[in-house]
């Protein structure tokens, strides 16, 4: 049975309270990309309202549980996640241009660099956890040591492809590291309507999945955790479900006017708990923390979310044969007339 005590080492105020699972060098670098997530999330936010992205999805809040468990990954792991997860894509190898792309609805965003081992983001809630299986059986069968990390909400777990895939998961010993970001929310259904369930690590014990509870605002817990459940899952030991319990500060998605169902006083006692906070505290105890290192860190993150942005607006829009030529290796008689007669219409812009 999971511990009902979430995992900590960070207390809120940056004290560690047990053996730092790194040395602090690898902690002011992970803070760096806690910061640089951080400017993305506030630019493209800021983006959307200034009508250059369709919708986004912030997360502010939920940094450390992204890249907390991304940080426990080799390149040649799979991360598999939601519109929520940009911070956890990005740390492993997805481009800004591509979350941007993807933000305007331009399917090209959906394709990131080769040898990048990320899926696009899944807007169906608790699909792709599926997919994060099927690669980890895969892996498994191919004998590459390669582990799959899926992300997805509290929401996600009321989902049937949720508990197919930790069934299948558990019953196959797949490397796979199931990381639930508990935000409280999903949309405007709070966690405690969302399940009848003590706590979302639990729901792993009917599947025979070690459920691990963590403060998911704590970057040296979630890395602790993490490690752990990719080393077991290299190792052949079978899945984890980590529940790493955090808090979304913004809304849903630019579209949702959260106040409307929950109080300012909830969203206020957790931005006290702000994950970046607390590592900013921690390494100025250390001596690796200062104002204009993490100035400089937002300057030219800023810098490089405005070049990717300047590289997605330049692109030449796709026409209404590219929908085919992407789909398809080959094209079968109907569908190249068709892909003919969209061409043809004077409506491809390419
Ligand atoms: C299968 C499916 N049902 C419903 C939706 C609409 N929807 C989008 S996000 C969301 C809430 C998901 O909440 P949660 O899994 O907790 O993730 P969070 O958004 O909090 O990160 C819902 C119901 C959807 N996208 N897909």
């Amino acid at each position: 049975m999971p511990d009902l005590a979430p995992h900590r080492l960070l207390e809120a105020d940056g004290t560690l309270i047990a053996d730092s699972p790194l040395p602090v060098e690898r902690v002011a670098d992970l803070f760096r990309r806690m910061v640089a997530a951080r400017t993305y999330d506030r630019k493209a936010t800021a983006m959307q309202k200034q009508g250059r992205l369709a919708t986004y999805a912030p997360f502010q809040g939920q940094e450390a549980a992204q890249i907390g468990a991304t940080a426990a990954l080799d390149p040649q792991d799979w991360v598999v996640g939601t519109y929520r997860d940009a911070a956890a894509m990005w740390d492993h190898g997805y481009p800004w241009v591509n979350l941007i792309l993807g933000r305007t609805g331009d399917e090209r965003g959906g394709c990131p660099p080769e040898g990048v081992n990320v899926l696009p983001p899944s807007i169906t809630v608790g699909a792709h956890m599926i997919h994060a299986v099927g690669i980890g059986w895969a892996a498994a069968l191919r004998g590459t040591g390669a582990v799959a990390m899926t992300f997805f909400g509290d929401g996600a777990t009321s989902e049937g492809d949720f508990h197919e895939a930790m069934n299948f998961a558990g019953v196959y010993a797949t490397p796979t590291v199931f990381v639930c970001q508990n935000n409280g929310w999903a949309i405007s259904m709070p966690r405690e309507r969302q399940t009848a369930s003590e706590t979302i690590a639990h729901k792993g014990v009917a599947y025979g999945v070690e459920g691990v509870l963590v403060d998911g605002n704590d970057l040296l817990a979630v890395y602790d955790v993490a490690q752990r459940a990719v080393a077991k899952a290299r190792e052949g030991g079978g899945p984890t479900l980590i529940e790493a319990v955090t808090y979304r500060i913004g809304p849903h998605t630019t579209t949702d006017d959260d106040r409307r169902y929950r109080p300012d006083a909830a969203v206020e006692e957790w931005r006290l708990l702000d994950p970046l906070q607390r590592v900013r505290a921690y390494l100025a105890a250390n001596d690796a923390w200062s104002e204009e290192w993490e100035r400089a860190i937002e300057e030219a993150e800023s810098e490089a979310v405005e070049q990717a942005v300047t590289e997605a607006e330049a692109m030449a829009a796709l026409g209404p044969g590219d929908i085919f030529d992407a789909m398809y290796a080959e094209l079968t008689g109907p569908l190249q007339a068709q892909r003919e007669a969209s061409t043809g219409s004077g409506l491809d812009r390419t």
